[in-house]
């Protein structure tokens, strides 16, 4: 029987079948996919092969479908393994927020990048804007220039206020028959988004801890769930870092749109764009048309790229 796996408990995987049941499913300890070594052989988004239910209700997966795509992040710098966040997805929203939580640059930019080079379109979603005074409203605009004039749809809204219609028709534009990613830090309103578009969702939503300022990781497995228009919406466990994986160094200048363009000025092919004499990306920073901060983000995933010669398989 074939079906999509629409959530993921750890060990468990629920998946809808073609009939519209939905199956709990589990897979057999070797089972592994070749190539990438991960926390979650199976992920939500997977089409997937499974076996009968056993008399004891649970059924089996057997086997995955190639995947068209998906979006995976390391669990920390350190740390060899990763996760798959999702696969076979056509679009990933990147909710973040200027406070309660702030979002990073070099967060949203390495969470760009990884979409950029899984030929996955990003767009991100500002969200909370009801609690910016004039100064941090200001610093919001500038964000939402600057990834514009990058090539990226920004989409400002406040998922509380009254005039959150405005940001939902948005989403919905973009998001209407295609299957959806929405991530980003813990609380940065990811699942009061998905409960105003999927009236009758449901999702817990959480609190901002009062001391810290961040959210309290109140989604704990990814979920997808069917728009009522068409497709699907996946909603995930807040994320505190994205560490980037397989990139190789020569590449990592591909998934920075600007940086790319401006790269076809450097005096050398190989360029690194972190010293050399008549690199057009250095004189682009240094004439504020490339940010500063975009660079420093760059230059973070360059440092945690590994030369293709010193990768080890895995
Ligand atoms: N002021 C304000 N609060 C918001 C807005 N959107 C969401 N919140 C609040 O932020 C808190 C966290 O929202 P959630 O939807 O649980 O955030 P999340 O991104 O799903 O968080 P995790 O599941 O932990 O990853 C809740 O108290 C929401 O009511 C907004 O636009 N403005
Ligand atoms: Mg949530
Ligand atoms: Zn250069």
């Amino acid at each position: 029987m074939k079906g999509l796996v629409i959530k993921n408990t750890g060990s468990c995987y629920v998946v809808k079948t073609e009939c519209g049941d939905c199956v709990s499913c589990k897979i057999k300890g070797n089972f592994r996919l070749r190539g990438i070594r991960t926390t979650n052989p199976v992920a939500v988004g997977d089409n997937v092969e499974i076996t009968d239910a056993a008399p004891d209700g649970t059924a089996y997966i057997t086997a995955i479908d190639a995947r068209r795509n998906y979006i995976i992040r390391r669990a920390s710098n350190l740390s060899k393994e990763s996760h798959i966040i999702a696969a076979n997805i056509d679009l990933a929203f990147l909710i973040a927020t200027i406070k309660e939580p702030e979002t990073s640059t070099t967060f949203i930019d390495r969470f760009l990048a990884t979409a950029e080079a899984y030929g996955i379109k990003a767009v991100i979603i500002v969200n909370k804007t009801d609690l910016l005074d004039n100064d941090e409203r200001e610093y919001a605009d500038a964000l939402q220039y600057l990834y514009t004039s990058i090539g990226y749809d920004v989409i400002m809204m406040s998922a509380t206020a009254n005039d959150a219609a405005a940001g939902i028709d948005k989403i919905l534009q973009l998001a209407n028959g295609r299957t959806a990613l929405f991530s980003g830090n813990s609380g940065v309103g990811k699942s009061t988004i998905i409960n105003l578009l999927i009236p009758g969702a449901g999702l817990k939503v959480g609190n901002i801890s009062a001391s810290h300022h961040t959210g309290m990781h109140t989604t704990t497995f990814s979920e997808m769930f069917p728009l009522p228009g068409g497709g699907y919406l996946i909603d995930t466990p807040g994320i505190k870092g994205f560490g980037t994986i397989d990139f190789d160094k020569s590449q990592v200048a591909h998934y920075f749109p600007e940086i790319f363009r401006a790269s076809a000025g450097c005096r050398y092919h190989n360029c690194t764009h972190t010293h050399e004499p008549g690199c057009a990306v250095l004189q682009a920073v240094s004439d504020s048309l490339i940010s500063q901060s975009r660079y420093a983000s760059y230059l973070s995933i360059l440092d945690d790229a590994t030369d293709p010669k010193y990768r080890k398989a895995y």
